[in-house]
């Protein structure tokens, strides 16, 4: 058990490389030797290997005053999230050398987060280059449809876990092997609670938040906002046919988080997509993120 969140952790964790075939084992945070990585890879032809590797990052400071504001936790959930937090530095030290931006992108299932990742993919062409860390308890069905967009991709399968943490997405960076001075995106597992406790070394967190799901989920959910740099607010082509006050929505936000960053904008239509990438490209030059 996980007793951070009370989902079951000691089920395997799976990645599939959807450019190699290759699919490899992972460890969780909560059972991987703290810099060490140690998978099974299959290789496209079937036969097994196991891997094991150090990184070769530096410590960075954490400056992450994100995190602030978790609350109370027991001492075995602090150590998951002190060991969790470790590996976390050590992906953001990793990163930081290759100057490659990664971003934590969060919300609840079915919010459009692949839906906006395909459409950013293909409207940014390459410009800056983005792959993708897919996180979900099961299926490639993600991982297929960013592929289908143009980007490299890995899929991690949490099993019964409903979140990321650092050591998979460690894991799912050294299959990858991103470019230098590209971004990578993690869509965290769908899921409002858990993803928001787990630092992934990502720079920038961002929420998925559709005007289907009720103007109180800020509320409801305040620590996944507290935590988030810029709140998406995705499927405005359905406000015709909803009851959603968007103005409520965004003050509810801003009551949790009153320094985050938001935009309205249709994954479907198209709408706000440009003010998006644009946000997206200024935060690869390594300043503050855009005010939006
Ligand atoms: N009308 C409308 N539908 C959308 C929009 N964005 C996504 N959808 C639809 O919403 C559904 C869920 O979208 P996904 O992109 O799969 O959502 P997700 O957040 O990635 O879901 P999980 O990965 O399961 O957590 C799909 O049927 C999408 O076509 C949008 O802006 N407008
Ligand atoms: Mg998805």
């Amino acid at each position: 058990m996980c007793e951070t969140c009370g989902c079951d952790t000691s089920a395997e964790v799976h990645a599939h490389n959807l450019q190699t075939g290759g699919i490899l084992a992972l460890q969780s945070a909560r059972t991987s030797n703290a810099g060490t990585h140690v998978h099974e890879h299959v290789r496209p032809d079937g036969t097994r290997f196991v891997h094991a590797h150090g990184r070769d990052g530096h410590h960075h400071g954490h400056g992450d005053a994100e995190l602030g504001g978790v609350p109370a936790v027991h001492p075995i959930e602090q150590r998951i999230l002190a060991k969790n937090d470790g590996l976390a530095d050590q992906n953001r030290g990793w990163l930081a050398y290759r100057k490659i931006l990664l971003l934590n992108l969060m919300g609840a299932p079915g919010a459009g987060k692949t839906a906006l990742l395909e459409r950013t993919i293909r409207a940014l062409g390459g410009v800056p280059p983005v792959s993708v860390i897919e996180g979900d308890q099961a299926t490639s069905n993600d991982g297929e449809r960013i592929r289908a967009a143009g980007a490299p991709v890995v899929q991690v399968n949490t099993g019964t876990g409903c979140h990321l943490d650092a050591a998979m997405v460690a894991g799912g960076l050294a299959e990858l092997s991103p470019a230098r001075e590209s971004v990578v995106v993690v869509e965290n597992v769908g899921n409002l609670v858990c993803p928001a406790l787990f630092d992934l070394g990502e720079r920038l967190r961002v929420v998925v938040f559709s005007v289907t799901e009720g103007e109180d989920k800020p509320l409801k959910y305040p620590h996944m906002f507290r935590v988030a740099d810029l709140v998406v607010l995705n499927k405005i082509d359905l406000l015709p046919h909803v009851d959603f006050d968007v103005t409520r929505a965004e003050a509810n936000a801003r009551l949790v988080n009153p320094d985050i960053a938001l935009l309205r904008l249709s994954a479907r239509s198209g709408d706000g997509l440009e003010l998006w990438c644009h946000w997206l490209r200024h935060a690869t030059t390594g300043q503050q993120a855009l005010p939006l």
